[in-house]
């Protein structure tokens, strides 16, 4: 067992971290874009290529089974991370983008019509704002915003008016990507039940760092992607209510996805392969395994107090830095570790660029929220992002190097 406190030892499991960048030691704040891995996600990666690569579901032979048993055991794994009935329920996908656009395909396209309502809020990451802006330009529907507040977090009283029996879903994001909001899904939820409404939580940013329980949420789809979580990219997740996803038509045919095929008539597979069509990435979701190992092992209560400590401590000193500016809410409690920052007169990219030059990753831009950075009137931010394997000296560092890079471009500002 792992003891989340003792990030030295977590640190020891990602070899990246040895990294140094241009001879200074890698300080990673950039892990809303995508977290490291760590050896136990690279070692079954490379277990499973050396050891038992085949394709699964179809082979007799003895690597083939292993190759199955691996790939539907991480589906059982995902299952229960976040509390679902059934692993039935459990779809992979290529990534949270890939999960969202299965169900505008496969339960907008036939639920969602002219004069019908779709909420979601202005801090919605593309991927979460695009496929349902494109439906409600097919269907003649219409797209909701539910605003954020001053304060940066959701403006439920808005969300009580918005939301009526002409919304059909609410889709909205459990942690916004930029300012870290974290939103009150159980009153949105509520909301959206009362008024006979779908209900899709976009758990990108949530699922990797808070705790997360389908039945706790009473949510009809959750998505999210692995390789915000330790696992290797290419892996994503729909969850649906498995009532739900039985009435969804497939959104690929091919192989896989079939219970039986006739010249004249295909009958389509049960659930989750209906969703599966074609091989599918079968060496990533294996190795997503590992990573749900991981985080179950450290417990997601302790990754989230980690979270908050780190957070804390950021903003604390990062709030004393003159012409500091800190977007969404200012309480940490009410947010996760992500930090969108700007400095007076200085441009988020020239930020990024600064801190890489100690050895720092940050995201610097509009995040994939274009909606959001007009919302707060800014062309982009600075973005730092927490997650296990940081540290309070890090955060020292990194707050060093902004009064550094403070200095030294303001300086060049106003030669
Ligand atoms: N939803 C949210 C809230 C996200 O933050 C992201 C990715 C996605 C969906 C899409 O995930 P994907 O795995 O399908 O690409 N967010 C970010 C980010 O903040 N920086 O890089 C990617």
């Amino acid at each position: 067992m792992k003891n989340w406190n003792d990030t030295k030892s977590i640190r020891k499991d990602f070899p990246i971290l040895e990294r140094k960048i241009d001879g200074k030691p890698l300080i990673y704040f950039d892990n809303a874009a995508t977290s490291q891995k760590p050896v136990q996600v690279i070692n079954a990666l490379t277990n499973y290529y050396e050891n038992y690569n085949s394709n699964i579901h179809r082979g007799l032979h003895t690597m083939s089974e292993e190759a199955t048993l691996a790939y539907e055991g991480t589906r059982e794994k995902i299952a229960r991370f976040i509390d679902a009935p059934s692993e039935r329920e459990v779809i992979f996908t290529r990534n949270a983008t890939e999960a969202i656009n299965i169900v505008v395909e496969s339960w907008g396209k036939h639920n969602i019509g002219a004069g019908d309502e779709i909420v979601i809020t202005s801090m919605e990451h593309h991927s979460n704002f695009v496929p349902w802006q494109k439906l409600c330009e097919d269907k003649g529907a219409r797209l909701v915003y539910i605003e954020i507040g001053a304060d940066g977090n959701l403006d439920y009283a808005m969300a009580e008016r918005l939301i009526t029996n002409k919304t059909k879903i609410v889709a909205v994001t459990q942690m916004s990507n930029v300012m870290g909001t974290v939103v009150d899904l159980k009153i949105l939820g509520k909301l959206a039940r009362l008024n006979g409404a779908k209900f899709l939580v976009d758990g990108a940013q949530g699922v990797p760092h808070l705790p997360t329980s389908v039945r706790e949420i009473d949510c009809d789809f959750l998505v999210f992607s692995m390789h915000k979580m330790l696992g290797p990219t290419g892996v994503g997740v729909l969850w649906g209510k498995e009532e739900l996803l039985d009435l969804m038509p497939p959104m690929l045919y091919g192989g896989d996805m079939i219970s039986s095929v006739t010249r004249e008539k295909t009958t389509v597979n049960e659930l989750p392969w209906k969703f599966e069509a074609g091989t599918p990435n079968i060496a990533d979701v294996i190795a997503s395994g590992a990573a749900i190992d991981y985080l179950q092992n450290l417990g997601m209560q302790n990754v989230r107090a980690h979270e908050l400590e780190l957070t804390r401590y950021a903003m604390d000193a990062m709030l004393k830095l003159p012409s500091m500016k800190i977007y969404g809410p200012q309480n940490p409690e009410l947010k996760g570790g992500v930090i969108s920052f700007n400095y007076e007169g200085i441009h988020p990219h020239d930020m990024g660029q600064i801190l890489n030059e100690s050895g720092i990753a940050i995201r610097a831009g509009h995040h994939c929220c274009q909606p959001l950075m007009k919302t707060l009137g800014v062309m982009g931010t600075a973005r730092a992002s927490f997650y296990i394997y940081n540290t309070i000296e890090e955060i020292d560092f990194f707050v060093d190097a902004l009064i550094k890079a403070e200095k030294v471009l303001n300086y060049v500002a106003c030669r």
